[in-house]
């Protein structure tokens, strides 16, 4: 790494005035998103050593195993992003309702609501493949002054101000936005500092590479199962490769920078898709659509959804702008 990069604070000192809303906050929220990445780094980086792997005993509201790492993940964000007395709200997909940030005023003067997945893909840390953390942030719409309220959080993906994720992979990065295009930074973890990496990233308007985990694929729907044989289909730019991390930012990552979809369909096992709204889907096809990918549920834009409750699941396709629109067709074609 070039210390010759910027660090991630100054990009984000230098970007400042791009924030409309800024007087330092979203420094601030981004600066503890980072403190707080580093930390749970650290803990995934040394997994196998200490006694933080495994099952904490206990599942989440989504009644999925909650891993050591995940409740220790979760713990470390919420705490970063409260003492940093920068938030109203937090919802994480490890808590079962949003916990209202009452600030260090007591009256509530805080703009900013964030939804997290602190550890994404935690089924995979035991097996030393890469997991993520993804964050999503609004700008809360009831008065403030006032506690939060469940409106805050259940906003339109399009009205997101910034959303990022963290890959703790075979380097660590940070990858977000705040509107203004999509920008990586990686930890050099000798010195504990991000640099930008990968500046202004976008994913190829095409690409040749699918992820959708094909153990489902007897349930999934017409249209899907006819857009996965299409990639199959030996012809001049076909068969595509397959390639399924099963950690989300992992996939969505290596999708952005070389092309490809990633499909998380319903099924008869998942009725409404895996994957959830608020945490990981919107958060992604904000991500997506800056880099001038798109992101749906088949037939609709994923930030125009209207959520109707903090844990809700819908159906995800995401990536190369082309190959949504393809497998969109199909979905058309066979619904
Ligand atoms: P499956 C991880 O639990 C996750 O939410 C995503 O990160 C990942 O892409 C997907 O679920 C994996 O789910 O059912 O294929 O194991």
């Amino acid at each position: 790494m070039s210390f010759k990069n910027k660090t991630l604070g100054e990009f984000i000192n230098e970007n400042q005035h791009a924030f409309k809303y800024t007087t330092g906050e979203l420094s601030s929220l981004i600066n503890s998103i980072r403190l707080a990445a580093k930390v749970v780094n650290h803990e995934v980086n040394q997994a196998g050593l200490v006694d933080i792997t495994g099952a904490a005993g206990d599942t989440n509201i989504q009644g999925e195993d909650q891993q050591k790492l995940d409740v220790y993940a979760n713990d470390i964000f919420i705490r970063t992003l409260i003492n940093r007395n920068i938030v109203c709200g937090i919802t994480s997909e490890e808590e079962d309702d949003f916990i209202v940030v009452n600030s260090q005023d007591e009256n509530h003067q805080n703009k900013y609501v964030v939804l997290i997945d602190p550890l994404d893909g935690s089924s995979n840390i035991d097996v030393n493949v890469s997991v993520g953390t993804i964050f999503s942030v609004y700008r809360r719409i009831t008065p403030i002054g006032t506690p939060v309220t469940m409106d805050d959080f259940l906003q339109e993906g399009r009205h997101q101000v910034a959303a990022g994720y963290v890959i703790y992979g075979t380097s660590t990065m940070l990858v977000y936005t705040t509107g203004h295009g999509v920008n990586g930074f990686t930890l050099n973890p000798a010195i504990g500092t991000f640099y930008l990496s990968h500046p202004d990233m976008e994913f190829p308007e095409d690409g040749n590479i699918y992820s959708v985990n094909e153990g489902n694929y007897l349930e999934f729907p017409e249209g899907i199962k006819k857009y996965i044989k299409y990639c199959q289909k030996l012809e001049e730019d076909r068969p595509y490769t397959s390639r399924y991390i099963g950690s989300l930012a992992s996939d969505f990552h290596r999708n952005m920078i070389k092309g490809g979809i990633y499909m998380y369909p319903k099924s008869t096992k998942n009725p409404k898709g895996k994957l959830r709204l608020l945490y990981e889907c919107n958060p992604m096809a904000f991500i997506a659509e800056q880099a001038k990918g798109k992101a749906s549920d088949g037939y609709t834009r994923i930030l125009d959804i209207k959520p109707t409750e903090l844990h809700q699941r819908v159906p995800f396709i995401c990536g190369s702008k082309n190959m949504v629109e393809k497998a969109e067709e199909f979905m058309k074609e066979f619904s």
